[in-house]
């Protein structure tokens, strides 16, 4: 019998190391990245176990502390994880838990594992990626104490290293990040810290997550809610201005899917969903945001029907309608989610769809019922969306008319390329005529394509669709990229592959950048998403030694190259001026030449950080733009004011 399990130990104990090489060896396949983002993916490997433990039931509290040379503390006081012998490993459950790889969500006692990430790989993939890792479990008046390094190895078995009182129970985890795995960067950022920890704290309501920096004095943040979504509501409101009371709060749970909503409808236009599953961002939607959708367009029209808002002849409230100017949380608690879509974060099981639907309905109808002030006010706002969408759907259609007689005709300010193959063609999106005329001298004319703006560009922030088309701006680039806008839209359609603004890099350029990134951020999202934005990068400075010519973009990238220099080259540096001022050469030299330019991909990491950017910057409300830009202002370089 010893002699059996010992082999068992032994051969075990080798497939265990095995695991932890693997991971060390593609760490990209557990984590994702070994950037800054899969460093802090450990951290969420570890707290989702305590967030588990929480939804468990038994649990309240997180405790997550980022020490002097960025190691990281968690702790709960949950109870413990257990400490006897895992029978088919015939180590510690602890041990094993911390060195098989996924042992963590197969044997946890009773509860379904709730969290966890895209990746959602488990405590023993966060044990390989460190130098080392220490567990102390609180439990039946213990402390349990085992220690790990260089990437999993334990230094001895679990063992009691003190007593605490008996009502003490809890799991601490600690660990430092290795140096050799994350080469990029091993600092904790306080921030992506903070920010996904208030997330949780609003997913998972009552759980208090606290948050302390070592390394800084007095840096923490606490965060608890009792109003869960309904406070994560309020926070987004804050900055806009709600037209009615109160935030609609809807729980509901059937066959183990649980389904949490929280709405509230604000002025502006557009509409802020977003959605989790398992306390995962899900920004390709899925079942459980169909399920919800689908049932408010259905129960406002019912509403607005029966209360004869609504009449016969009018034509039903869209999808579109009845969400503009909604902010809402969907949260979806799922034991066994299926993911799909491009990037696995959207949520595929069909049963879902009935059930969000029904908890949804229910509850919303009832709100509408019970409040018909507040009702009305929502019916109305839904109805004026119908009707500019009504009339937007006749501008647009004048736009296609346009198009479909002359593409490079229509107010004569496009300068088509010759190439019609997307792949290759670029549009230029130049600020103001004497730039663009240097722009289209200086392009490559088969596959450049050069629109002049010449008016400022209407903020859509503040406007709707009907009238952003009435912007003879806005409409020639519509006509110009071919998608369509709004129902119609097309991504296929698009004629240039690489959309590239080109302001200066004064304050006039970045406001015109702005513009048209909040357009094409509101109205045109999937070229975004897709990649297809870029900006131009303009020189700040131009280097002349010899007969070498350097263009560099600021001054840090200046002070590298004249560092660069041997000491007794005599030099001549210039300040460019605007685009307006360079001529066609220059311009084709410095900010157009596929070859020698470079350019910027605007790319769009988090849309609830980008919707609140947006807002803050163009939207009615101005002190939270003035605090914004004050906040901001020190990571403003280059800006010649
Ligand atoms: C600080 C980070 N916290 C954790 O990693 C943590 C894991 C964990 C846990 C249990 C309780 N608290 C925890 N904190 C637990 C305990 C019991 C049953 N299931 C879970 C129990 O007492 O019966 N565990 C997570 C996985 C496991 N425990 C298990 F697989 F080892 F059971």
């Amino acid at each position: 019998m010893e002699e059996q399990n010992k082999n068992v130990y032994d051969s075990s104990s080798i497939q265990v190391l095995e695991g932890l090489e693997a991971v060390r060896k593609r760490p990209g396949m557990y984590i994702g990245t070994t950037s800054e983002r899969g460093l802090h993916h450990l951290v969420w490997e570890i707290v989702d176990n305590s967030i588990d433990e929480a939804l468990a039931g038994y649990a309240n509290n997180i405790d997550v502390i980022i020490g002097k040379e960025n190691t990281i503390t968690v702790i709960d006081n949950g109870r413990g994880v257990p400490v006897g012998i895992h029978p088919k490993t015939g180590k510690s459950t602890v041990e094993t838990i911390y060195t098989v790889l996924h042992a963590g969500g197969k044997f946890g006692g009773g509860g379904y594992k709730v969290s966890g990430g895209l990746h959602g790989v488990g405590a023993s993939v966060v044990n390989a990626l460190s130098e080392w890792l220490e567990v102390k479990v609180y439990r039946d008046g213990n402390v349990y104490y085992q220690k790990f390094v260089n990437g999993g190895h334990p230094v001895e078995d679990l063992k009691i290293i003190d007593q605490c009182p008996e009502e003490r129970t809890g799991t601490s985890v600690r660990f430092k990040p290795d140096k050799e795995i994350f080469t990029e960067t091993i600092v904790f950022n306080y921030d992506i810290l903070k920010n996904r920890l208030r997330e949780l704290a609003f997913l998972n309501k009552g759980l208090k997550i606290n948050l302390l920096d070592e390394r800084e004095t007095d840096k923490k943040d606490s965060f608890m809610y009792e109003g869960g979504l309904v406070e994560y509501v309020q926070m987004l409101n804050e900055n806009k201005t709600p037209i009615h009371e109160t935030i609609v709060d809807v729980s509901g749970e059937e066959n183990d899917i649980s389904i949490e909503v929280a709405l509230q409808y604000n002025e502006s236009y557009n509409s802020s969903i977003y959605s989790f599953v398992n306390n995962i961002t899900t920004p390709e939607g899925g079942t459980h945001e169909d399920g919800v959708r689908r049932a408010l367009t259905r129960v406002i029209n019912k509403y607005a029907t029966s209360n004869n808002l609504l009449k016969d002849k009018d034509e039903p409230l869209s999808g579109e309608d009845v969400r503009e100017g909604i902010t809402m949380i969907i949260s979806c608690k799922h034991p066994n989610p299926q993911f799909e879509g491009q990037t696995k974060t959207k949520l595929g099981n069909a049963e879902v769809r009935s059930i969000a639907d029904k908890i949804f309905a229910e509850t919303f109808e009832r709100f509408l019922l019970e409040n018909p002030e507040q009702a009305k006010t929502i019916v109305e706002k839904s109805m004026t969306a119908s009707r500019a969408r009504i009339a937007a759907k006749r501008a647009r259609e004048l736009t296609r008319r346009k198009s479909d007689l002359d593409v490079v005709n229509f107010g004569g300010k496009l300068v088509d390329c010759k190439d019609k193959n997307p792949d290759v063609c670029e549009i230029f999106l130049v600020e103001g005529d004497s730039a663009g005329g240097s722009a289209i001298k200086g392009r490559n004319s088969m596959t450049q394509a050069i629109l002049p703006l010449r008016g400022k560009i209407l903020n859509v922030e503040k406007a709707r669709l009907d009238r952003a088309l009435s912007n003879e701006e806005i409409r020639t680039i519509i006509t110009a990229f071919g998608t369509g806008i709004g129902e119609d839209f097309d991504l296929s359609k698009l004629r240039y592959h690489k959309i590239i603004i080109m302001t200066d890099a004064d304050v006039d350029g970045s406001h015109i950048r702005v513009l048209l990134l909040t357009l094409f951020y509101r109205f045109f999202r999937p070229i975004v998403e897709a990649g297809h934005v870029y900006a131009a990068q303009p020189p700040l400075f131009c280097i002349k030694h010899g007969k070498t010519i350097k263009y560099v973009l600021n001054e840090q990238e200046r002070d590298e190259y004249l560092a660069s220099l041997s000491p007794n080259t005599k030099y001549d540096i210039m300040r460019m001026k605007g685009l307006g001022e360079m001529d066609a050469e220059e311009l084709n030299e410095t900010t157009m030449d596929i070859n020698k330019r470079i350019l910027r991909k605007i790319t769009v990491e988090d849309t609830m950080a980008a919707d609140t950017v947006f807002e803050k910057l163009m939207g009615e409300e101005v002190e939270p733009r003035r605090k914004f830009i004050e906040e901001n202002a020190v990571y403003v370089e280059n800006l010649d004011i």
